[in-house]
């Protein structure tokens, strides 16, 4: 059985509807959406609602972890952009982008397709968009071809507040829930420092705990995930188990492919 796995798409269709060529499998886990691109600060769903100079101003405050002034910009820029609308709109209208990348993106997504949700994602309005074959799992094992995949999305608290996020405990619950399985894909990456670590942000994203426990307790064959865009390390060991960081998908457009 081969397995193709994509992850961190970030409304790159490019290439995407060839991702699953050659695969009896296609997992893709998560982060569909792109909410700010720090390479390039003119894309992304901020940069169409606020304009390319307010994310360009925003992506350096963040950048140096200046989040209340970040906040603060953006609120004021929106406050001066509409003479007073509410929180509510300008969610709306971040909304509103993120929804046509989302119909971009699951029209280019293979069938049939495994999916979980990243952490830039807004898992609640997927099943608008998803297409027949289209199977999410957020928290539970599939079997394909005698392969057990267990499959936990999102990410965990941070101070970037990305809209999916859950806190330590919620995700550690799901993922002891998750029982036994062959192939572990998750969002985020097993907290382990060198695969945590972004070589070119120069930062730590946040680890699973309950992914090194998890690995630890069944010895999955493989456990695959993304979310550090440039990692120091993109493959380690736990035990038995090969820990894989399967790329960046935006800017590679390839998938990381195994043979099981
Ligand atoms: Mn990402």
């Amino acid at each position: 059985m081969r397995l193709n796995v994509v992850s961190d798409v970030h409304a790159a269709v490019e290439s995407l509807s060839r991702a699953a060529e050659g695969a009896d499998i296609f997992a893709c886990v998560g982060d569909l959406a792109l909410y700010l691109d720090y390479d390039d600060p003119g894309t992304g769903a901020f940069a169409e609602v606020f304009g390319e100079s307010t994310a360009r101003e925003y992506v350096a405050l963040r950048t140096r972890k200046r989040f209340d002034e970040a906040r603060m910009l953006a609120a004021r820029r929106w406050e001066e952009m509409t003479g007073g609308a509410g929180r509510e709109e300008r969610t709306a209208s971040i909304l509103d982008v993120v929804e046509r990348q989302y119909r971009d993106v699951f029209a280019a997504l293979p069938t049939p397709a495994l999916l979980t949700p990243g952490n830039v994602d807004v898992p609640a309005i997927w099943p608008r968009f998803l297409r027949p074959g289209h199977q999410v799992l957020d928290g539970s094992v599939a079997e394909v071809g005698g392969v057990r995949l267990a499959m936990v999305g999102g990410g965990l608290r941070s101070a970037y507040r990305t809209p999916n996020e859950e806190d330590e405990q919620s995700h550690a619950a799901r993922v002891a829930a998750l029982g036994p399985s062959d192939v572990l894909l998750s969002h985020i990456p097993p907290a382990v420092p060198e695969l945590t670590y972004d070589v070119v942000a120069r930062r730590h994203e946040v680890g699973s705990k309950a992914l090194v426990e998890y690995i630890r307790q069944y010895q999955p064959r493989f456990a695959l995930f993304g979310h550090v865009h440039q990692p120091l390390a993109a493959r380690t060991r736990i035990g038995r188990t090969e820990c894989v960081n399967v790329g960046h998908f935006r800017a590679t457009r390839r998938p990381w492919s195994v043979e099981l």
